[in-house]
């Protein structure tokens, strides 16, 4: 059995490209293994967040995990900014990270890109970003992190950053492996199949959001850009449009690529279509209720109290370890 950690930041209504990439995974990965899941708030606010939504984006979030399956009995969650050893460790890694290795990450030319596209400022936080995801990973003795395909530059800068602190102040952190689904680690924009599904996207046509309601969902899949092609077939890189909507219908209904191209033999993109557009909604619908449920019963402020103390006693004694190894603070 493994120890696994992720987290998904409360920046926004989750996509389904969050959805398969992560939350998806998250569930099956529960059953064979120990897990910590969280709802990363101190990333969120790397951009500017208003307060109340916040706030708001923190419960539904947690009270998704749930509803997608996430079992508070098996697996650990709880709300990052609550177990305080995460700023703090991230503070003593930035400390031993460069800036040349820092602006080297891809999310960060992007989002400052769109920080100052909007000509909004570029925190220091968005900076410092991968630190604090390095922080949230190492301080557990994390063995694997799954996470989609965006992840991978963040999580090669996490196992340098264990690396170089366990050589420099003796080992003191496992350096954990990153796991990328094979299917579905990066689900493509309906409308322009080039760039990853973001929920941080200003056009609602290029994604599918988990609030969206069913004939939300079918219309964006009747309108998602495919080709002048006939075929359903798959072909990642010449056709990205019809893959990506293959890839979608594979990774929920778990039926293989191959035998989906043998069904809609014959088929337009018109009847291909109205069947995925079915299959999502059946996997999304129930998931809204229930999530709705958990948020209306309030129990998941009593799952999120539990989630931190099982957090807070890990990481103290690892924050205390790392303190005292960098010759932080007293000794009486
Ligand atoms: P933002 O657009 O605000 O940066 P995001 O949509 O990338 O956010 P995150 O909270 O940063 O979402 O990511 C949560 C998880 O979802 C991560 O594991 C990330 O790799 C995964 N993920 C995000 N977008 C996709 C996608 N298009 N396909 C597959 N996985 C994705
Ligand atoms: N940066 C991640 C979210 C994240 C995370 C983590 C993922 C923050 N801390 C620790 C895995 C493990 C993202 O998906 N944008």
């Amino acid at each position: 059995m493994a120890r696994i950690l992720s987290g998904i930041q409360p920046s926004g209504v989750l996509t389904l490209g969050n959805y398969i990439g992560a939350l998806k995974n998250f569930v099956k990965l529960q059953n064979e293994h120990e897990c910590l899941f969280m709802v990363v708030d101190l990333h969120a606010i790397t951009v500017p967040q208003d307060r109340l939504a916040l706030r708001k984006n923190i419960k539904e979030l947690a009270a998704l995990y749930v509803a997608c399956g996430i079992d508070p009995q098996k697996s650990i969650l709880f709300v990052q900014s609550e177990v305080p050893a995460h700023a703090e460790l991230s503070w003593i890694l930035t400390c031993n990270a460069s800036m040349g290795e820092l602006s080297r990450m891809t999310q960060f030319k992007d989002k400052s890109a769109k920080q100052e596209s909007v000509g909004g400022h570029i925190s220091a936080g968005l900076f410092s970003y991968p630190v604090l995801m390095a922080a949230d990973v190492i301080l557990y003795d994390v063995d694997m992190v799954p996470v989609g395909d965006d992840q991978k530059q963040h999580m090669e800068l996490t196992r340098d950053l264990a690396e170089r602190f366990n050589a420099r102040f003796g080992e003191t952190f496992k350096v954990p492996e990153v796991y990328i689904p094979e299917q579905g680690a990066r689900i493509m924009s309906l409308q322009e199949p080039e760039k990853k599904m973001s929920k941080s996207d200003d056009n609602s046509k290029n994604i599918i959001l988990l609030t969206d309601p069913p004939n939300t969902i079918r219309k964006k899949i009747k309108s998602a850009i495919t080709d002048s092609e006939t075929t359903i077939a798959y072909d990642p890189v010449n056709r990205k449009g019809i893959s990506n909507l293959l890839e979608i219908y594979a990774v929920i209904t778990g039926e293989p690529i191959d035998a989906l191209v043998t069904k809609y033999e014959g088929k337009g993109y018109g009847d291909f279509k109205s069947d995925l557009a079915e299959v999502v909604v059946a996997e999304i619908e129930p998931i809204q209720q229930r999530q709705q449920e958990i948020l209306a019963s309030g129990e998941i402020d009593d799952i999120l109290d539990a989630g931190r103390d099982a957090a807070m006693k890990m990481a103290v004694r690892k924050i205390s370890k790392v303190k005292h190894k960098v010759g932080l603070g007293r000794k009486r």
